[in-house]
């Protein structure tokens, strides 16, 4: 794709403005601001220009250096330039060229009287009024500038699990190293399995701390320090992440970690229980009074209000604390509980595994039964399957199966739900399988009613047994398709058909109230990795997690029986 004027006339601009901060020669770079004007006032795309064979339009001030470079930048052409004035120029004198207001001599004012290192220096600096001291920054700018900065910082840049989980991994094998130090926890949304992370939180028990924040602050991946005291710290890793710590004593170790896991609401309503009690509860512990009388474990802190234990997934203060006071917390589903997996891909579409490699990787995981579930013909882009290459695939699963021992691969599709409700897929190719995994992979866009009328039109053919991702949302990337998730799953109670959590960390669909819908109306839940690749069949990991965080139970899990008692609940009696 070629550049517009406007991407040519602000690498321009850039240019001119590094050059600047770099004490340039004048005269270029008022050839390059001249010359960013020049391109921005074209009436035509420089782009179309060179494509139909024409010349730059003779324009005065820009000579042959200059045209050059801005057919390179037109052709998208990297300009070796700017690449190397980017390199010259302090990182933090690009960040600040970003903000409003700022140009080079401004820039360069903060950067030598100020001192200015980082965005959050002149957050400081403004609020102290240092900046208004500056000549040439007024009120004005010293308005924008906080405005531009604090409207930053509050964009919400959360993390999803899987990327966490890959963060926090290494960074607490390199804590259980720090001298003296006794247990290391992840707290906070992390520990609760929440789909998004807004920052980790590690609570740690050693008698001495600074040892501890020390060691903390010298993680190689640590870019910042925002603060290190002797009993917590805040650090900054290379991704972005956001680290808060905080050490206890052994003794405080279970009110710590219950106070750091949160949620905060769940924490308000268990400290107003234990003020009704005449406790208080604190992240140091459970006190009468002075007296200390628990909190070296979570389960004292619940004892003390007389509640049993409540796992974190629960802890929203969404009537777990109800449910745990009545004994009637559910027994919530575990990764050894699930038997199959109903939602897997192979090299037939767009995996990148056989079905025997899949097979093995599932039944390295202790699972005994994957259901092969490749794209329908619709998903061109995928290589879907049309009804001969489905009819091939079917038998040479049923050839597998008779040789692999005490494993079944179940025969399925993925298929699409077309734009008027129709399958795919005709009938007589579904009825061969052993189970029909429906999606709506088009159309994301169709108003709620169409969008709900249009998946229970599908639900209605004979074959559909499980309704796959079903809503289409892409964490952070897609919103999820309008639909009234409250009527698919009353439809599907009576169809009885089955909604999929789909354990895609990038889709995790359902969402843990959807499924607590679902269970509640009796739809059991099919928790599916969506696997393409043979390692991706772990991904359930993080559907059991949103599970739990929906309420589910073993019992109201599909893919937690086993095969036999699976088997009939797969065939549909709807004619
Ligand atoms: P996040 O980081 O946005 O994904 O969500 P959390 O839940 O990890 O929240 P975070 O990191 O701000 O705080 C960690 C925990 O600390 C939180 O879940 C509960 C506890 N906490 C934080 N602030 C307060 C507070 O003002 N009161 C109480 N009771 N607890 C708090
Ligand atoms: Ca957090
Ligand atoms: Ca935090």
């Amino acid at each position: 794709m070629p550049a517009h004027n406007t991407e040519i006339a602000d690498a321009l601009d850039q240019v001119a403005d590094l050059l600047e901060l770099e004490q340039g020669n004048p005269f270029r770079i008022r050839a390059y601001r001249n010359a960013a004007r020049v391109v921005r006032g074209l009436g035509t795309e420089v782009a179309s220009l060179l494509a139909r064979g024409e010349d730059l339009p003779k324009v005065r001030g820009i000579g042959a250096d200059l045209a050059g470079k801005i057919k390179e930048l037109a052709t998208r052409e990297r300009l070796p330039l700017l690449d190397e004035l980017r390199r010259h120029v302090p990182a933090i004198a690009l960040e600040l060229l970003r903000l409003p207001n700022l140009g080079p001599k401004r820039v360069k004012l903060l950067c030598e009287k100020l001192h200015i290192h980082s965005v959050e220096q002149l957050h400081r600096a403004l609020l102290d009024g240092r900046v208004r001291t500056l000549p040439g920054f007024g009120a004005g700018i010293e308005k924008k500038l906080l405005e531009a900065i604090e409207e930053r910082s509050h964009v919400p840049s959360r993390f999803k699990l899987a990327a966490v989980e890959g963060l926090a991994a290494p960074l607490i094998d390199h804590l259980r190293k720090a001298p003296g130090v006794g247990q290391v926890t992840v707290a906070g949304s992390y520990r609760r399995c929440q789909e998004t992370v807004g920052d980790i939180d590690i609570v740690a028990t050693a008698a001495k701390g600074p040892p501890v924040t020390t060691w903390f602050t010298q993680y190689p991946e640590v870019v910042r320090v925002a603060a290190a005291g002797d009993t917590r710290a805040t650090v900054v890793l290379r991704s972005g992440l956001q680290v808060d710590l905080r050490i206890v004593p052994e003794e405080s170790y279970g009110a710590a970690l219950h106070y750091f896991t949160g949620s905060k609401a769940h924490n308000i309503a268990i400290r107003r229980l234990g003020q009704e009690n005449g406790l208080k509860i604190n992240e140091y512990g459970v006190f009468r009074g002075r007296r200390r009388i628990g909190g070296e474990t979570e389960a004292e802190v619940y004892k003390a209000v007389d509640l049993p234990f409540i796992p974190p997934e629960l802890r929203e203060n969404r009537g777990e604390i109800e449910a745990a006071a009545a004994h009637r917390l559910p027994k919530l589903v575990e990764l050894a509980d699930l038997r199959g997996d109903l939602h897997v891909h192979s090299t037939a579409t767009d995996g990148h595994n056989t079905i025997e490699e899949m097979v093995e990787a599932a039944r390295a995981l202790g699972l005994g039964y994957i259901a092969i579930t490749e794209h329908s013909r619709h998903l061109a882009m995928a290589h879907g399957l049309d009804p001969a290459r489905l009819r091939r695939q079917v038998a040479e699963i049923d050839r597998l199966n008779a040789h692999i021992g005490p494993f079944t691969v179940l025969r399925g599709i993925e298929v699409d739900i077309l734009e008027d409700g129709k399958l795919d897929l005709p009938d007589s190719a579904l009825a061969e399988l052993d189970l029909v995994v429906a999606a709506v992979h088009s159309r994301f866009n169709l108003s709620r009613e169409q969008q709900t009328e249009r998946i229970l039109r599908a639900m209605e053919r004979p074959h559909f047994t499980i309704l796959a991702h079903p809503t289409g949302r892409l964490i952070g990337e897609r919103e999820p398709y309008d639909v009234d998730m409250p009527r698919l799953i009353d439809a599907a109670r009576e169809r009885g058909c089955f909604l999929e959590l789909n354990a895609h960390p990038d889709r995790l669909d359902l969402t843990d109230t959807h499924c607590r819908m679902a269970k509640e109306a009796g739809v059991l839940v099919s928790i599916a990795s969506d696997a393409h690749r043979d390692t991706e069949l772990s991904y359930l990991r993080f559907g059991v997690g949103q599970a739990r965080r929906g309420w589910l139970s073993p019992e109201d899990v599909l893919n937690a029986r086993p095969l036999e008692e699976l088997r009939p609940l797969l065939r549909r009696t709807i004619a």
